[in-house]
């Protein structure tokens, strides 16, 4: 083959990868495409194909039962909170008040939607990062090199009457389910985000944020992992923390999400029903790098089609998120410079993001 038709060949495949992991899955597949094959340092580790070494067991992560907050344990949980933040990054939530079947009906309007035809999907995938619905494939398809086994659909979801009219009209009643589900996590993430400023003991600062982040901003996050033939050649997602203040995650009954605790790749367990919360970018930079932004990937697998729903929270996109001044002062100065929403879009748009590099590039380097 001549070199322009090789070049030929490969735009074609490129294209191919373009239109999601799901398509290509509908289409039939028995390997994996070189294109979604990870360096073998960054691979899940198997010990046989199929057959995942696990740690030996599963992390529990701390929970957080949200009617003790409400009662008179307040300040114990409060202290729970701290540690899961300062030690973990993450902490399930049980308790919520969220009743079973909003995240249920959630989770299954999702699946209808990445079940419809790709013509249908395909109308929602757009390049425009600040595009109120978008549609789309891996990590950044743009500028991955090696694509993720992941389609997502994100939704701009705060404040709800300027993004609804923008969001899928198919499945029919894909809006209303999504939006009672969005209405609910963001009443979750208030109360949430109060507690874990009040954990924080900044008195009238941490009421000033908590006022602000009502305000703020939501990201939903439906991420839709098909099951992949050779699992252990590549990721759902890779390593990577959440640029927000504060994620609630919701997913299935299916494990596939890990954190990276004390060096180590952990499997975390889906406790049904409950919520994963973990810090954000923001929140580390807020705490001026008391509670800790904390890796995470997924893995998929060879059986199983995994859906989650992410609800990422931070401050109005306008703002600039900075270390709070009761948290610093001259011994303990800032550790992160002031940072945007144009910042980041532009540090995203510009590179292929992973692990915590737009968090690296924020800090400040003192020298002693
Ligand atoms: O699917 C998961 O469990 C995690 C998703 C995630 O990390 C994200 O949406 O940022």
């Amino acid at each position: 083959m001549s070199p322009s038709m090789i070049a030929l060949v490969v735009e074609e495949e490129n294209k191919k990868y373009q239109r999601g992991v799901k398509h290509l899955c509908d289409n039939g597949l028995t390997k994996v495409p070189t294109k979604y094959i990870w360096p073998e340092t960054d691979r899940p580790i198997f010990t046989k194909p199929d057959k995942l070494i696990k740690p030996k067991q599963n992390l529990k992560l701390p929970i957080i039962d949200i009617a003790e907050l409400l009662g008179p344990n307040r300040s114990h949980v409060l202290r729970t909170i701290a540690e899961a933040c300062e030690n973990y990054g993450f902490f399930q939530v049980v308790n919520h008040g969220m009743v079973g079947d909003v995240s249920r009906n959630m989770i299954e309007v999702c699946k209808k939607f990445f079940e419809l035809p790709y013509e249908e999907r395909s109308k929602y995938m757009t390049s425009d990062m600040s595009a109120p619905v978008r549609y789309g494939t891996s990590f950044n398809q743009s500028k991955d090199n090696v694509f993720c086994w992941r389609d997502f659909l994100k939704l701009s979801a705060h404040p709800l009457p300027d993004y609804f009219p923008y969001w899928p009209s198919s499945p029919s009643d894909f809006r209303s389910l999504a939006a009672i589900y969005a209405k609910e996590t963001k009443e979750m993430f208030d109360l949430m985000v109060k507690a874990i400023l009040e954990s924080l003991e900044i008195d009238g600062e941490g009421d000033k944020a908590a006022e602000e982040l009502k305000e703020g901003s939501q990201l939903v996050v439906v991420n839709c992992y098909p099951p992949c033939p050779q699992p252990e050649l590549t990721l759902g997602m890779p390593p990577h923390s959440d640029y927000g203040f504060v994620t609630l995650l919701l997913q299935d009954d299916v494990e596939g999400l890990q954190i990276m605790y004390r060096d180590e790749w952990v499997t975390v367990d889906p406790i049904p029903g409950s919520f994963v919360v973990n810090v954000g970018d923001h929140l580390e930079i807020f705490s001026n790098g008391r509670y800790k932004s904390v890796l995470h990937r997924v893995l998929v697998n060879s059986t199983k089609p995994r859906i989650s729903v992410a609800s990422l929270h931070s401050f109005p996109l306008t703002s600039v998120v900075k270390p709070s001044p009761k948290l610093t002062d001259k011994h303990n100065p800032p550790q992160y410079m002031d940072t945007d929403f144009a910042t980041f879009l532009q540090y995203i748009s510009s590179r292929e993001p992973k692990w915590k590099n737009f968090l690296e590039s924020r800090k400040i380097h003192h020298i002693r």
